[in-house]
C-alpha cells in the first residue's frame, strides 16, 4: 500500500482495499490529511473506523467497500466495465483516464465469485485494471496447505489476464545472480508454504539449521556468505516487501493495456513483528512489552507516537502532496431526472402478465431520450426469458468491439452489439449481475454520471447473488432489479425454479423496497416511481417481483373508476389499496394478497359474500413500505415516549372498525411473509402460502396444492371468522 499511494496512484485512480489492510488504510488517510487523529484510537468502536473500508461508514470516503471477501477484489473490474460503458455513451472524460486497482488476500481467490467475474465475456479487455494480490500464504486458520500460486497465475493467464510475479526482493535476486545462488532459488522454490513459514519464529543458527535441513553441503557453503544475523532479513526479502520491485511491477501493468493485470505480491503476514509469518498471527496481540520495544525501534514515544510527519520534513511535504492529489471528495447527490408518473399506452382489454408489461413499459421509457441516455439493462444470460427482448431489438446490446452480426436482421430477436448499445449481456452468474448493477449503481460516484440500471433474474436465483445484492445495497449502489418469473405460479418450469422466500429478501433488506404487483397499469406508476427514486437522496433500489400469469384487468379499471386516478396512484405507491370492497359495505372479513393470486382471492371473496361472509379485498402492491411505515412509526414512537398515532397507511386502508376483523393472507411465496399483519391491530391470521417446495404442473395443480385455489382460500376464510 505505500508503494501504490507513495509511489503510483493519481487522484481519478479507484482502488479497493482489502478487509484486514483497513488499518494501513486508514493510517494513510491520516498521514495524508483527510482522517482526523481522534479516529486512529477508535478502529472497530461504534461511530470510529470500521474493522474493513466502508463507502457509506467510514469518515474517511473509500472507492470501494471491502469486507466480505471476494466481492471488494472484483468490484472495481465492475467500475471498470460500467467506466467503459458510461466512456462509450457520453463520450471520453476530458480528466486523465482512471485506473482500477484492487489489493486483495490471496485466500479471497477461493472465493467463486472472482473466476465468474475474470471469465465473464462483458469483463474482458479491460486494461485500466489491475489486481495486486497479497501472497502471504495465509489465511485465517492457517498456512494454506499446498497452495500453488503458479497454477493460480495460470488460471489468469488463461482468463486472458498479464500477470506479474514480484516473488523476491533486491537482496534475494541479489543472492540468486552469484554464482551457486540457483541453489538458493530452487531450494526456496521446493519448499513447502508450512516450512518456509515456520521458519520465521527462528533466527541466527537455529533458523540456519533449519533451512538447511535436506539440503546439500554446496547450499550450506553458499549461506556462509552471509552471518546468523544477515540470514533472517535475507531469507524474508519477499517481494511484496521490496518497494522498488512492486512500483516497476505497477509500471508494467500500465503498459499492458488491452487486457487486466495481476501481480502476485509475496509478502511475510506481520513482516517486521515477533509473531511474523506465524501460522496463528490472524488473531494474535503484541504484548505491552513487545508494543514498547517496536515503538522505541521506531525511535517514538507514547508523547509522539500518534504524530504526523513534520511538515517540513521530505515525508510531511510528500504525505501533503499525496493527500492533495490522492484523498477523495465527499459525493454530491444524484441529480434528478424528468420521470413521468407513468409511461401509459398499456392495452387493457385483454389479459396481461406483469412480465410481458415489464417489457413494454421498459421499451417507451427508452423513447424518453433524458432516461434513455442513462438507462443500462443487465441479465445473466436471461435476457429473452425475462421479457427483455423488444428492449434489446429496440435499443441493442453493448459491445464496445461491434463484433460483426453473421446472422444479420430479420430475425424476431436481433442481437446487434455496438458500442452504445443499452445492453450488458453477462454469463450465468446471479453475483456478477448484482456486482454489474452495483458497478452501474454507483454511476454518479465512481464516473460523474447517474445511471437508470435495470437487472433481470429469474426470482429465485436472487438467492444465488445474495451477498453481492447486500453487498451492492450496503454501498447505497441504485438499481432496479426484476425477479422473474416468480413463485409456484411459473408452474410448469418446476420446484427447481420456484421461489419463495424472497420477498421476505426484499422486505428485510434496507436500501431495496421490494414489489409485487399484480396489475399493469399498478407497475407502470411502481416502475416509474421506482426510476424516480434512484435520484432522490433518500431514495432506494426497488426490487419488482413478477409473473408470467395473464391476469385480467377489469378489477383494476373498476377500482380507478371508484377511488379515482391520483388516489389509487397513490395508494398502489404507498404500498397497498382496496381492491374490492366488501358486498354490503360492512365487512366481516379481510383478504389481503399480491400478485398472480389475485383471480383466486377476487373469486373467494364473492364466493364468501355469496355466503353472507362480507369480504374486503387489500392488494398490497409493496408489503415491504407498509411494513416499514408502521414500524418506523412505532420505532420513533418507543423512541420519544409517545403514543403510535395511526397515521400509517395500513391505517388508512382498514376503517376503525375493520381493524379488528379477522385476515387472511394469500400469496404465492412463504405464508409467513405476511403474517405479521395480524400484529397490526392486534387480530387473527390464517396465513396461506408456499411452505413446501413444488414440483412441475399446471398452475391449477400447484395452487391446489398449496391452498391457493379460491375455494380452498374460502375454506381459510371460514377458520378466520368462525
Ligand atoms: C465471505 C467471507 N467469508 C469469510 C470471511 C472471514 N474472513 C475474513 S478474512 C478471511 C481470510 C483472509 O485471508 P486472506 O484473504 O489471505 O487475507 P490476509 O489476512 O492473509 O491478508 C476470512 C476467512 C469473510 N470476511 N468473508
Ligand atoms: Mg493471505
Amino acid at each position: 500500500m505505500t508503494a501504490l499511494w507513495f509511489g503510483h496512484l493519481s487522484g481519478e485512480d479507484k482502488v479497493a482495499v482489502k478487509p484486514h489492510s483497513s488499518p494501513v488504510y486508514h493510517a494513510i488517510k491520516y498521514l495524508t490529511g483527510e482522517l482526523d487523529a481522534s479516529y486512529l484510537t477508535r478502529l472497530r468502536q461504534f461511530g470510529g473506523l470500521q474493522a474493513y473500508p466502508s463507502r457509506t461508514k467510514d469518515p474517511d470516503v473509500a472507492d470501494f467497500s471491502t469486507g466480505s471477501v471476494g466481492l471488494g477484489v472484483v468490484a472495481p473490474l465492475f467500475a471498470a466495465a460500467a467506466r467503459r460503458f458510461v466512456e462509450s455513451h457520453f463520450g471520453p472524460s476530458d480528466r486523465v483516464g482512471s485506473r482500477f486497482i484492487a489489493l486483495a488476500g490471496d485466500a479471497e481467490l477461493d472465493e467463486g465469485n472472482v473466476w465468474e467475474a475474470i471469465t465473464d465475456p462483458a469483463l474482458r479487455g479491460l486494461g485500466n485494471v489491475m489486481w495486486v494480490v497479497d501472497t502471504n500464504r495465509q489465511s485465517l486458520d492457517r498456512v494454506i496447505p499446498g497452495q500453488k500460486i503458479k497454477k493460480l497465475m495460470e488460471f489468469f493467464e488463461g482468463a486472458g489476464w498479464h500477470v506479474v510475479e514480484a516473488k523476491y526482493g533486491r537482496l534475494l535476486q541479489e543472492a540468486f545472480s552469484r554464482p551457486g545462488g540457483n541453489l538458493l532459488r530452487r531450494h526456496i522454490d521446493d519448499m513447502s508454504n508450512e516450512e518456509y513459514q515456520s521458519l520465521f519464529a527462528h533466527s541466527g543458527a537455529e533458523l540456519r539449521r533449519r533451512f538447511l535441513n535436506g539440503a546439500g553441503t554446496e547450499l550450506a557453503e553458499f549461506l556462509d556468505g552471509w552471518n546468523d544475523d544477515q540470514l533472517g532479513p535475507l531469507l524474508q526479502n519477499l517481494g511484496g516487501h521490496d518497494l522498488r520491485t512492486l512500483v516497476d511491477c505497477f509500471r508494467r501493468c500500465d503498459e499492458v493495456c488491452d487486457r487486466p493485470s495481476v501481480v502476485f505480491a509475496y509478502t511475510v503476514k506481520g513482516w517486521g513483528l515477533p509473531m511474523a509469518g506465524d501460522p496463528s498471527n490472524h488473531a494474535a496481540l503484541l504484548s505491552t512489552p513487545q508494543v514498547t520495544e517496536f515503538r522505541e525501534s521506531l525511535g517514538l514515544t507514547t508523547a509522539n507516537e500518534w504524530d504526523r510527519f513534520d511538515p517540513d520534513t521530505p515525508e510531511g511535504r510528500m504525505c501533503a502532496t499525496v493527500g492533495g492529489e490522492l484523498n477523495n471528495v465527499a459525493p454530491v447527490p444524484r441529480p434528478s431526472l424528468p420521470v413521468p408518473e407513468s409511461v401509459g399506452g398499456l392495452v387493457a382489454a385483454k389479459p396481461v402478465s406483469t412480465q410481458e408489461t415489464f417489457g413494454r413499459l421498459l421499451v417507451r421509457l427508452g423513447e424518453v431520450p433524458e432516461l434513455l441516455e442513462r438507462m443500462v439493462t443487465t441479465s445473466p444470460d436471461v435476457s429473452v426469458s425475462t421479457n427483455l427482448g423488444g428492449w434489446i431489438n429496440k435499443f441493442g446490446v453493448f459491445d464496445p468491439e461491434e463484433p460483426q452480426d453473421f446472422l444479420g436482421e430479420g430475425r424476431i430477436l436481433r442481437w446487434k452489439q455496438t458500442a452504445t448499445g443499452h445492453h450488458i449481456e453477462l454469463g450465468i452468474s446471479e453475483m456478477n449481475l448484482f456486482l454489474m448493477l452495483h458497478a452501474l449503481g454507483l454511476g454518479h460516484e465512481l464516473h460523474d454520471r447517474h445511471l437508470v440500471p435495470i437487472g433481470t433474474v429469474y426470482d429465485p436465483f436472487v438467492c444465488r447473488g445474495l451477498d453481492a445484492l447486500v453487498y451492492a445495497l450496503y454501498n447505497d449502489a441504485r438499481f432496479i432489479m426484476v425477479g422473474t418469473p416468480a413463485g409456484v405460479t411459473l408452474a410448469p418450469e418446476g420446484g427447481a425454479h420456484q421461489s419463495s422466500i424472497t420477498p421476505s429478501i426484499g422486505l428485510e433488506l434496507p436500501g431495496l423496497d421490494y414489489s409485487e404487483p399484480a396489475f399493469a397499469r399498478a407497475l407502470d406508476w411502481l416502475l416509474c416511481d421506482g426510476v424516480d427514486r434512484l435520484s432522490r437522496r433518500d431514495g432506494n433500489s426497488l426490487y419488482l417481483r413478477l409473473s408470467t400469469r395473464p391476469i385480467d384487468q377489469s378489477a383494476f379499471i373498476e377500482c380507478e373508476e371508484r377511488l379515482g386516478t391520483s388516489l389509487l396512484r397513490d395508494h398502489v405507491l404507498r404500498g397497498g389499496y382496496r381492491l374490492r370492497e366488501p358486498d354490503d359495505g360492512r365487512a366481516r372479513l379481510v383478504l389481503a394478497t399480491c400478485g398472480p393470486v389475485v383471480p383466486e382471492v377476487i373469486e373467494a371473496a364473492r364466493a364468501l359474500g355469496d355466503e353472507g361472509v362480507s369480504t374486503l379485498v387489500l392488494d398490497l402492491t409493496s408489503s415491504d413500505r407498509l411494513y416499514r411505515e408502521w414500524r418506523t412509526g412505532l420505532r420513533d414512537a418507543s423512541r420519544i415516549a409517545r403514543r403510535h398515532i395511526d397515521d400509517f397507511h395500513l391505517a388508512t386502508l382498514l376503517r376503525p372498525e375493520e381493524r379488528r376483523l379477522p385476515i387472511v393472507t394469500v400469496h404465492d411465496a412463504a405464508s409467513h411473509h405476511l403474517a405479521w399483519l395480524g400484529g397490526v391491530f392486534g387480530t387473527r391470521v390464517v396465513p396461506v402460502g408456499v411452505d413446501s417446495f413444488g414440483q412441475s404442473g399446471s398452475i391449477h395443480d400447484l395452487y391446489g396444492a398449496f391452498d391457493l385455489r379460491s375455494e380452498q382460500i374460502v375454506n381459510a376464510a371460514l377458520v378466520a371468522v368462525n
